[in-house]
Formats: C-alpha cells, structure tokens, sequence
C-alpha cells in the first residue's frame, strides 16, 4: 500500500466481483477491510495478505466502522448487519458506482430480463470492428472494476438487477432495458420491486433505447433525452425493426430501409432478430458505422448454452439452453423451436425445472399444450411447477439430469427437438448454469 487515503472501505462479499473491489481500493492505496458469510469464499487467496479480512459471518462490528460499503450482487441490501449500517448513515454502494465515480468514460449500459449477455458481446464486438478500444464486462465476464485496467476509450457494461439496486445516477452514454419478464422475485419482492431497480439503469443517461412492444422497457425521463426504439414491426422513421419482402423473408430495416435479411445471422429467432435490433440502436446511440454493425451481426455465432445446438441421435436434435433460467427465455425457446418443427408435426421435449426464483409459471403452459410431445420435471420446484401445466401436458419426473435425458430419448419421436430450457436457476443441482449445460452436453454425446 502506498498511502493511507480516506476512512475505511468495506467491501462486503468476497466472490468474483469483490475480489476485484478489494484490489482496485487497495491499488489506490485505500483502507480496504473484507467480509463474507462464508468460511472460505471464493477469491480469499487472490486478495493481498494484509488486507483485513472477517468470514464465517457478516461482520456487523466491521461493518459499521466503514466509510462506505461496497455491496456484493449476490449480497440483498435488507440483510440485517447491512440494514444496521445503513441505519447509522454509511453509504452502501456498488462496485458499478466506484467505476462510475472514479471514471469519465463512456458506458453503454444493458440490462433486461434476458439477452443481456448476447446483446452486450455483440455490442462490444461491434465497437471493436469498429476500430474502438472496448472492454466489455459487469454482470457478464469481467467484474466492473477490473475493466479499467485495460485503459479502455468505452465500457460497455451487462448490469443485472442486483447491481442496479445499489448503483445511483449512473449517467451511461446509452442506456437500454432490453426486455421486462418475471425474474429474481424471490430477492426483489414482487415486479415492481424488480422493474424499479431495472430502471435505475437509466438515472442521468445522456440517451436511452427502448423496446416497442415492452411497455416495461420505456423509462420515465425528460423530453428531450434522445432515444431510438426497436420492436418486430414495421419501425417509424429513423426506428429500428421488421420489413418483410413478397416472399415473406424479414429483413432488419431502419426507417424505410432494409438493412439485412434476417436469414443472413447465425442467430435464429425472432427473440435473436429483437437483440440485433437493439444492437444497431445502441451502436447507432454510440456513433458506430452501420457497415461494421451489420457485419458483425452476420459473423457473430451466438453464445454457448442460449439454444445452442448439441448433436442428433436417432433423428432427434438436441439444444442446450441451460441458460434459460425464467419463464420469458424458456418461452421463446419453446415458441421458436416449436414453430420451425410444426409444419413437419414434430414436436419439442423439454427438460424443466430447478429453483424458480418465486416466478409465476403459468405462461408456459399454452406453449408447451401447442409444442410439446413430453415434459420431464428436475429440481426443488418440480412439483409447483407441474401444478401450473395443463392436464393434457405429457409429463414425468426426473431425480438427476442423466434420468431426465434418458427419459426425453424414449419419450422423443424421429423429427423432434429434445430442449433443455429450464426457466429456473441450477443451484440446487448442479454448480452453475454453465454447469448443468455441460453435463446435459455429455449425457448427450453419450447416448446411443
Ligand atoms: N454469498 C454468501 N455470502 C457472502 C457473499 C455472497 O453466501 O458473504 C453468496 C451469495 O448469496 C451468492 C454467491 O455467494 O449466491 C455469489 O455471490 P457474490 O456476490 O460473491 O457473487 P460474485 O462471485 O461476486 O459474482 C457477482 C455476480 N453474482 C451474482 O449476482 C449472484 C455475477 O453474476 C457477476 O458475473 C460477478 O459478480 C461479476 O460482476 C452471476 C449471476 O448469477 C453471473 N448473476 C445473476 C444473473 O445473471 O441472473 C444476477
Ligand atoms: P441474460 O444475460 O439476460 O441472461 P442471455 O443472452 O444470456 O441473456 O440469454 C439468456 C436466455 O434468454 C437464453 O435462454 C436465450 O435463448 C434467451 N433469450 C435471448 N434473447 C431473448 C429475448 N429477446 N427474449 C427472451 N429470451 C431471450
């Protein structure tokens, strides 16, 4: 440590992104201290040694002695010892708000219920090609902090609800909330709860964009911030969305204009056509060259585990959307597959099922009545999920994930699609998303 600077700073949550506050408070030559409820969190040993540190508990004694708090996203802020603190008047921020504090670089802020993760990489490949130096991070990759190393000219940033809870006037270049669908209730309370701490995103933004046909995305801010909108519809001038030609093929258009033949990305979909169009509204808000944001749509291949195609066995393909973790992605992958196999009276068998996060499950019903052969239940929430199916639903239970896909292999017919899209978070089976697709790869790769 150089210099003592300022009181003290407590960074609570040792994971991922409090490692990476640790360090750039410490770097600075702050006063830094630790805590985490774990015993041994992840990250204890990537932390200089004589940093202060408190695990086995969040230590409420450390805590209040801080200057400010700089709260973990995996952290609620109505724990008890965090509610304590902010009781005595010390500020609880998050580590989006120190990079947005400590820094003038633009940032392109994303959020949303799902695409994120797809919208921010294409993003910031579309900044890249377009000659910029980008570091792309947040709730995706990189933790926020850790982007400044790389002296970037632009940040473009996947900030999830738990991030935005704790950030404040963010100010992003452009900020956009992709889409609105149930999520993270169990820490939000209800919808509102998650919507309001969704659209602190856009708190001082210099220019915003919004989904058309989400009335949920559209922020509550001055007149005269510029915006640009995107939507599956025909888009007003200087808008982004669909044109079809006579054959019926849809092109992405701005105003009049076709731009692409939507048959032209890797990515398939009309939830993957919305993405794009919200990535040419962001790029456009950031002054990136059309030529070079088409391009990139066209390259790019899409992201591992997001209805990704896995192998075929015995006529049946198989996809892997193990990061389909709520009802509203879960939907548009049944929707999206279940359309393309209706002509050919093939159907989707859907692995569903883990920790529901409190969402209202019911939606999924009439998709499944109109696309699925069969439904094998996983997880914690199996049984509550079941009791929202239609009784014409074909359906059985699974104890492991293996048992699951064995299952689908005999409940499938020749022409069909095996999904696995489980609308729920994986932690009570299996470490991770990432996880619990890479073992339903194997298992895949595995059968006869
Ligand atoms: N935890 C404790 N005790 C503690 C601190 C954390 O038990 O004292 C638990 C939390 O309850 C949580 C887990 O540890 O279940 C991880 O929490 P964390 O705050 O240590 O998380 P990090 O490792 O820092 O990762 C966080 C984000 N995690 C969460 O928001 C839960 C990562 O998003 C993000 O990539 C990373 O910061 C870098 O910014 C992951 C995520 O699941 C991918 N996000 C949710 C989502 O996408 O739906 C919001
Ligand atoms: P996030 O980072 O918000 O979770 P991802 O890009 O990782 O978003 O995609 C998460 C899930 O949402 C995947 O199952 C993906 O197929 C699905 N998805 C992607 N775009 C959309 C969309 N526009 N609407 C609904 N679901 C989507």
């Amino acid at each position: 440590m150089l210099i003592q600077r300022g009181g003290l700073k407590v960074v609570a949550g040792l994971g991922i992104s409090g490692v990476a506050s640790v360090n750039y408070f410490y770097r600075k030559g702050y006063q830094v201290a630790v805590t985490d409820s774990r015993t041994l969190p992840p990250g204890h040993d990537k932390i200089p040694q004589d940093v202060v540190s408190s695990f086995g508990k969040l230590d409420e004694e450390l805590l209040l002695q801080a200057e400010e708090i700089i709260l973990s996203p995996g952290l609620a802020p109505q724990l008890p010892e965090i509610q304590a603190a902010i009781a005595k008047g010390i500020p609880v921020i998050s580590d989006i708000q120190v990079l947005h504090r400590d820094c003038k670089i633009p940032i392109v802020a994303i959020t949303g219920s799902n695409a994120k993760s797809t919208v921010t990489t294409l993003v910031g490949e579309m900044a890249k090609n377009a000659g910029k130096k980008v570091a792309v991070g947040g709730n995706l990759g990189r933790p926020a902090l850790d982007l400044l190393e790389d002296h970037p000219e632009l940040i473009v940033l996947e900030l999830s609800s738990f991030q935005l809870e704790t950030t404040t006037n963010l100010g992003a270049q452009v900020a956009v909330v992709l889409n609105m669908s149930e999520d993270h209730l169990d820490r939000h309370g209800d919808m509102v709860g998650y919507h309001a701490a969704k659209h602190r995103i856009f708190q001082g933004c210099k220019s915003f964009v919004f989904n058309r046909d989400d009335g949920l995305t559209r922020p509550l801010v001055a007149d005269q911030i510029p915006s640009i909108s995107f939507g599956l519809n025909a888009p007003d001038l200087k808008q982004y969305g669909i044109l079809r030609d006579a054959q019926g093929h849809m092109f992405l258009a701005r105003g009049t204009e076709r731009l692409l033949d939507s048959s032209a990305m890797y990515i398939q979909g009309s939830h993957n056509i919305a993405n794009a169009l919200a990535c040419l509204a962001l790029g456009e808000s950031i002054g990136l060259p059309l030529d070079v944001m088409l391009d990139t749509l066209k390259h790019f291949k899409g992201l591992q585990h997001r209805c990704q195609y896995v192998d075929e066995k015995q006529g049946v393909r198989y996809y892997d959307d193990s990061k389909g973790t709520n009802v509203g992605a879960t939907l548009a992958a049944i929707n999206g597959l279940g359309q393309a196999l209706a002509p050919k009276h093939a159907k989707v068998v859907l692995i569903l099922g883990g920790q529901g996060k409190g969402q209202d499950f019911s939606p999924l019903s009439a998709a499944l009545v109109n696309y699925a052969r069969h439904v094998v239940l996983i997880g914690t929430d199996a049984t509550l999920i079941e009791a929202t199916l239609d009784q014409t639903i074909s359906r059985s239970h699974a104890v492991t994930l293996q048992e699951a896909v064995t299952q689908c292999q005999q409940q499938a017919q020749a022409g069909d699609a095996v999904l696995l899209s489980p609308a729920c978070a994986s932690f009570d089976m299996f470490k991770s998303y990432n996880d619990r697709g890479q073992q339903f790869v194997q298992y895949v790769h595995n059968l006869t």
